[in-house]
């Protein structure tokens, strides 16, 4: 492995325990009733968000998934504007309309997030075919669920994206589980890259969530989308602690092993990437973070909710 400098290492710690202390808050909160919304927790998962975002320049495009707390906050989206947006509130960065699965920042080119499985493929592949047209720099980046490789869009827009040699990376975070049924059970050969190769994408498969390996394969993914030879995909292995969707553990359901969560946990990225720091860093560190998250939600607790004659504002209409 490549040496890691000092601070990009901090960087990277503090975002994935930014990740993993503001969801630990959510879940704390979530049974007051202020999350307006359902939530779908990274925790377990940060470290692809976290290593893909870390290979990436400012001006990259990315979209993502109703699962997006740790896209939106790796990507540089704002953690007030975020709690807001879960509190329904005027100052959220979607005006408190959204809610937890619709993350925009577009002041940090966090496109957006998306309740329906797979629509990233083709909003990210559009967006790639614009900037090819005006000739501009940034590459997009992709995020999905290997659930999302169940649909008919994501060949339609692997396709075209490997057709027109489009400046996207593809990010598939196979957690396993597309909510209760494994990916055996839904994919003969339960192998997301060998489906990508099969329209001439090049393809790694990044095992156990090391965040640095992730960020190297995304670094050498985007210079290789850069040199203009279109997308790449990277899968990266990961595993959601939580239900799929809401603030509680879920053994009770039965639907994987114990061990199988067990070994994930004890396999943690925040614990293993802090370890790499010397203690008066990190501890540093977690207690910035502490106040970061603090101050989020107390930023939430004070907005306001928006008014009335916001109902029919910000929207589309026919
Ligand atoms: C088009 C569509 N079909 C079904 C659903 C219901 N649904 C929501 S999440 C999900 C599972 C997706 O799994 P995966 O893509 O692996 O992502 P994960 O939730 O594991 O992050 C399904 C089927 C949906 N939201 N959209």
């Amino acid at each position: 492995m490549m040496a890691i400098p000092e601070r990009s290492l901090s960087t990277i710690y503090r975002d994935l325990r930014r990740i993993r202390r503001v969801e630990e808050k959510i879940i704390e909160v979530y049974s007051s009733d202020k999350v307006k919304s359902p939530v779908h927790l990274s925790i377990g998962q940060e470290s692809v968000a976290v290593g893909v975002c870390a290979a990436l320049e400012p001006q990259d495009i990315a979209f993502g998934t109703y699962r997006g707390h740790a896209l939106y906050l790796a990507k540089g989206g704002d953690m007030r504007r975020m709690i807001a947006e879960l509190y329904g509130k005027v100052d959220g960065c979607a005006r408190g309309k959204a809610g937890s699965m619709h993350l925009v920042d577009m002041s940090v080119n966090m496109m957006g997030t998306s309740a329906i499985v797979a629509t990233s493929l083709p909003l990210a592949v559009g967006y790639a075919f614009a900037l090819k047209a005006r000739k501009e720099k940034a590459i997009v980046v992709c995020f999905f669920g290997e659930g999302a490789m169940d649909e008919g869009v994501a060949y339609e827009s692997l396709n075209f994206a490997a057709l027109r040699k489009l400046p996207v990376l593809f990010v598939c975070e196979n957690n396993q589980y597309a909510i209760y049924s494994h990916v055996r059970d839904r994919m003969p050969h339960g192998d997301p890259c060998a489906r990508a190769r099969s329209f001439n994408i090049p393809t790694e498969r990044i095992e156990r969530g090391d965040t640095l390996a992730i960020r190297d394969a995304s670094a050498k993914a985007a210079a290789a989308i850069r040199a203009g030879e279109g997308p790449q995909f990277i899968e990266c292995m990961t595993y959601r602690w939580r239900d799929h969707v809401g603030p509680d553990e879920d053994r009770k359901w039965k639907y994987r092993p114990d061990e199988e969560l067990d070994a994930w946990i004890r396999n943690d990225e925040v614990a293993r990437v802090g370890a790499m720091l010397d203690d008066a860093t990190r501890q540093r560190i977690d207690a910035e973070v502490e106040a970061e998250v603090t101050d989020a939600f107390a930023f939430a607790d004070a907005s306001a909710f928006p008014g009335g004659e916001e109902l029919d504002q910000y929207v589309f209409s026919a």
